[in-house]
């Protein structure tokens, strides 16, 4: 039986990824943040009665700011991969807290590599780092021939948050090269699903348009429609993770879908998951979406209201235009296929934040939304 050890389990990608590594039948540990109420939400369905025989998920308490609590969770799981996913992953909110996010997401990729060297585990310890595509800053002259960005475009960081990553990058680099460890970068595109961090624009979009829907938010607030980002889903890319760390030789992959889409657009495919048609009209901060055509008879919007408005209070002191992977050597070299298209995962995450609206507000919305129909 493997061991890996998860940092950042409580996060999007470390749910998927414990998921997917019980799945295979790994024992895994993760490492959580105290907090004071739970964040655990995301993996409570796999937590084990700790008292259980044959427990095969483990939680730590610890922090990646924490040298002395990260060697000692390795030394006590002498983990054979280590997944180092936890991170202020927020660009935006990386120019509010940037001395916080260079020592958690920059310094704190230094600290599980010095724990795993100063353990003496060089040579069993395989090491997983969450690169980002927001390492190329999204240069247009960085491009390959193609038109995309692949292992070998230049790096051009656009946030505290890309400058953070780009040292915990060149560090993962380093010490592969300097010690003979296996330490990989997996360069990911934005990856969502369902259990999307409610601040990031895609979920915000479907959150916000599942409240729309069910009459309880008039209007969507958001930044920079302009931005075009290439988007998978969460649960493709931790498959590609693991496909890392079971080659032959350490390398760095580029994970994506090699299609880019606007955020525009993203909030259109959203309205349309529910039958609205949206008309965008204006430019810059004076842009908005009104409501041209409501095919679903249970969604009450009025034609020709407004239901996304511009505030410029979301755009980013320097933002990244344009982001599209070239996933050519992980398609070659890992094997690496992408089950999702964007339109099955703007499907899947509009379907489920309409569920959890009608559970969370009103359980008889349908019922209500038909009587207000027919009067
Ligand atoms: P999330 O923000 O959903 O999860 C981040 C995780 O890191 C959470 O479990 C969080 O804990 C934990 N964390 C935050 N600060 C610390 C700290 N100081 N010490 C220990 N753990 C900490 O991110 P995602 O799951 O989306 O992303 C996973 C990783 O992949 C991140 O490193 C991210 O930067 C990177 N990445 C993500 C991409 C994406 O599109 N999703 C694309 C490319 C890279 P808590 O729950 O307590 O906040
Ligand atoms: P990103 O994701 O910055 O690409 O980082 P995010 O969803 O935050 O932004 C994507 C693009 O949408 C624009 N935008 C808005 N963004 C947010 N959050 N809120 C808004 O209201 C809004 N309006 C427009 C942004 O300006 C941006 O251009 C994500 C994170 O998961 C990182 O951790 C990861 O490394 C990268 O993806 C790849």
């Amino acid at each position: 039986m493997k061991t890996a050890l998860i940092t950042g389990v409580t996060g999007q990608d470390g749910s998927y990824l414990a998921e997917l590594l019980l799945e295979k039948g790994y024992m895994v540990h993760g490492v959580k943040r105290r907090a004071s109420s739970f964040n655990t939400q995301r993996i409570d369905h796999l937590y084990v009665d700790q008292h259980e025989k044959n427990v095969n998920f483990k939680l730590h308490y610890g922090d990646l700011t924490d040298s002395t609590n990260i060697i000692r969770i390795i030394q006590e799981v002498q983990p054979d991969e280590i997944y180092n996913l936890g991170a202020m992953s927020h660009v935006k909110v990386s120019f509010d807290s940037p001395e916080y996010v260079g020592n958690v997401d920059g310094l704190g990729t230094l600290r599980i590599l010095e724990a795993v060297r100063i353990l003496g585990l060089e040579k069993k310890t395989k090491i997983y780092q969450a690169s980002t595509s927001e390492l190329y800053g999204g240069m247009p002259e960085n491009k390959n021939e193609r038109g995309f960005y692949d292992e070998n475009s230049p790096f051009y960081p656009r946030s505290p948050y890309g400058v953070a990553k780009i040292y915990g990058f060149w560090i993962t680099k380093n010490y592969r090269e300097a010690y003979g460890m296996f330490a990989c970068n997996g360069i990911l595109f934005n990856h969502e699903s369902p259990r999307r961090g409610e601040t990031f624009v895609t979920r915000k979009i479907t959150m916000a348009t599942a409240a729309i829907a069910l009459g309880k938010q008039d209007c969507l607030y958001l930044g920079n429609l302009n931005a075009l980002r290439d988007w998978g889903h969460a649960k493709d890319y931790v498959e590609a993770m693991w496909r890392i760390l079971q080659q032959d030789s350490p390398e760095d992959y580029v994970i994506a879908t090699g299609i880019t889409t606007s955020v525009r657009d993203f909030v259109r495919y959203a309205f349309e998951e529910i039958g609205v048609e949206l008309s965008f009209e204006g430019e810059q901060e004076n842009e908005i979406a009104k409501v041209v055509k409501c095919n679903n008879p249970l969604y009450q919007l009025e034609i020709g209201s407004t239901v996304v408005r511009v505030d410029p209070r979301y755009y980013r002191p320097t933002e990244v235009d344009l982001l599209i992977g070239d996933p050519t050597k992980s398609k070659t070299k890992l094997g690496w296929e992408p089950q999702y298209d964007l339109e099955a995962l703007v499907k899947e995450m509009v379907a489920s934040d309409i569920n959890l609206m009608r559970s969370s507000y009103n359980a008889n919305w349908e019922n209500n939304a038909k009587e207000k129909n027919e009067k």
